[in-house]
């Protein structure tokens, strides 16, 4: 009985050792199986363009999907997430297609991983697991890399350790495990704690870049920014560097840029605007990785403006557009200005689509970044929203006038301040909507 127990947490060990090898090589080349499972709330359509999207990552990857299965399903069972008869017959098929691994589409729990590896006796990643794996090939700066360690290792503690904490449970503590030894060195490791004490080192040294970070922000004082945000593989990279003669690398592969690149924007005439270049978004980005690149992404909210870069030959691209919107929102960046501007054009027959979204968006671009006109006309856009919507202003504010305080921080983007005894001089910069709407009534304070 004893015996029994002890092989099926080896095996558990074994699965676990295995899936943290698929997590952690450099390689692809295995084949990959992909499960979607659709609820009664679910909107059949958007499940399947999710999946095509999956088998987009898994490729990123370096993998091979070779089979592909949709579960509908009331609602997700808490022990399996899909139905155990379900789960079985992916085995089955698993075993015919000599399938390295199963990946599902929605965020998995660690028991639900660890009962379906049972069932189906291999390795099984969720979505958020394949993301990372990405993220991790891709970072290449050390703060990109510091960001993406810790939401991996987030992402990983809880799934760690299960095994081996319940089979030194089993064996009241010492003796050797025999075969078990290496996965035990392998988990202990991997301990929670060690990881625990690693996710917060790796915090501090990112708190470190991010100062080192901020005071080169300063530094630059009162240049524009115009940041670069959209949809992975929406084109913001290549646009990037038609615009500023730039080199960075573009390619048609999901989150190839995770490391944020500011460049000079060329012919801008006498007007120093900056653009950066910055990590894309796709659905259900996993929430570690928001939060680890917050940082990185609040930089965009300091931006004077955004160019909301949106592939139009995406059959999703609303979507799209409502993805990247959520995730401004979450990181404080939805009240910048922003424009447009719809790329890939060249990939749609000609139509009257400029007329349509120009419509629907007004004040967009719909533009092809292989064309050099639609360059020249994305810059003269930009440097004409910077000049004719932004004003500059200096305010006196004394220290009781707590109320201008808070709407000058709250409202526009500080390019100096100074302190005195009586308050505080600020030079800001704000759009001129938000002169009218907070400032105009305290004209009196502008020096
Ligand atoms: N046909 C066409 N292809 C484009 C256009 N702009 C970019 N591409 C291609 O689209 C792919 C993705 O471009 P990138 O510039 O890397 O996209 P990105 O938004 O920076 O993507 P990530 O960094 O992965 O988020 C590349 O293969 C580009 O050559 C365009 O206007 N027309
Ligand atoms: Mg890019």
């Amino acid at each position: 009985m004893t015996t029994i127990k002890h092989s099926e947490i080896e095996n558990t060990i074994e699965l676990e050792k295995a899936r943290l090898e698929i997590e952690n090589r450099d390689q692809g080349g295995l084949k990959v199986y992909l499960v979607s499972l659709e609820c009664l709330d679910d909107d059949p359509e958007s499940i399947q363009e999710s999946l095509q999207e999956l088998g987009a990552l898994v490729r990123t990857v370096g993998d091979d999907c070779v089979g592909v299965t949709v579960q509908k399903k009331q609602k997700p069972i808490p022990s399996t997430y899909i139905g155990q008869g379900k789960a079985e017959e992916i085995e089955q098929s698993c075993a015919a297609l000599v399938v390295d691994y199963v990946v599902f589409d929605q965020e998995l729990s660690p028991t639900q991983v660890r009962n379906l590896e049972k069932i189906m006796k291999r390795p099984v990643l969720d979505r958020t697991g394949i993301i990372l794996q990405i993220f991790r090939k891709n970072a290449r700066s050390k703060e990109a890399r510091t960001q993406v360690e810790i939401a991996r290792l987030e992402y990983l503690a809880p799934r760690l350790s299960n095994a081996w904490i319940t089979w030194e449970r089993q064996r009241g503590g010492g003796g050797s495990g025999g075969k078990l030894r290496g996965a035990g060195e392998t988990q202990i490791e991997m301990d929670r704690r060690k990881i625990k004490d690693k996710i917060a080192s790796l915090k501090k040294e990112l708190e470190k870049i991010e100062v080192e970070r901020e005071t080169q922000r300063k530094n630059r004082g009162d240049e524009w920014n115009v940041a670069l945000v959209g949809y992975t593989n929406a084109g913001k990279t290549s646009l990037m560097n038609e615009l500023t003669d730039s080199t960075l690398a573009s390619k048609d592969a999901l989150f190839e840029t995770l490391d944020s690149s500011i460049r000079r924007l060329k012919g801008s005439q006498n007007m120093n605007i900056l653009m950066t270049d910055t990590v894309g978004f796709i659905r259900n980005l996993p929430h570690g990785l928001v939060a680890s690149f917050r940082s990185t992404l609040e930089e965009v909210s300091r931006a004077d403006l955004i160019l909301h870069v949106v592939d139009v030959s995406h059959p999703c691209y609303k979507d799209h557009i409502a993805v990247t919107e959520e995730v401004m929102k979450q990181v404080g960046a939805s009240q910048v200005p922003s424009i447009f501007i719809f790329n890939k054009a060249d990939l749609l027959p000609e139509s009257k689509l400029s007329k349509i979204l120009m419509r629907v968006y007004p004040g967009c671009l719909c533009i092809s970044s292989k064309n050099i006109q639609d360059i020249h006309k994305c810059k003269d856009t930009i440097v004409e929203f910077l000049s004719k919507n932004m004003i500059e202003k200096k305010f006196n504010v004394p220290f009781e006038n707590k109320a201008l305080l808070s709407s000058i921080y709250a409202h526009t983007r500080v390019l100096s301040s100074e302190w005195t005894q009586e308050g505080g001089e600020f030079f800001v910069r704000m759009t001129k909507g938000v002169w009218h709407k907070y400032f105009e009534h305290h004209d009196h304070n502008c020096v």
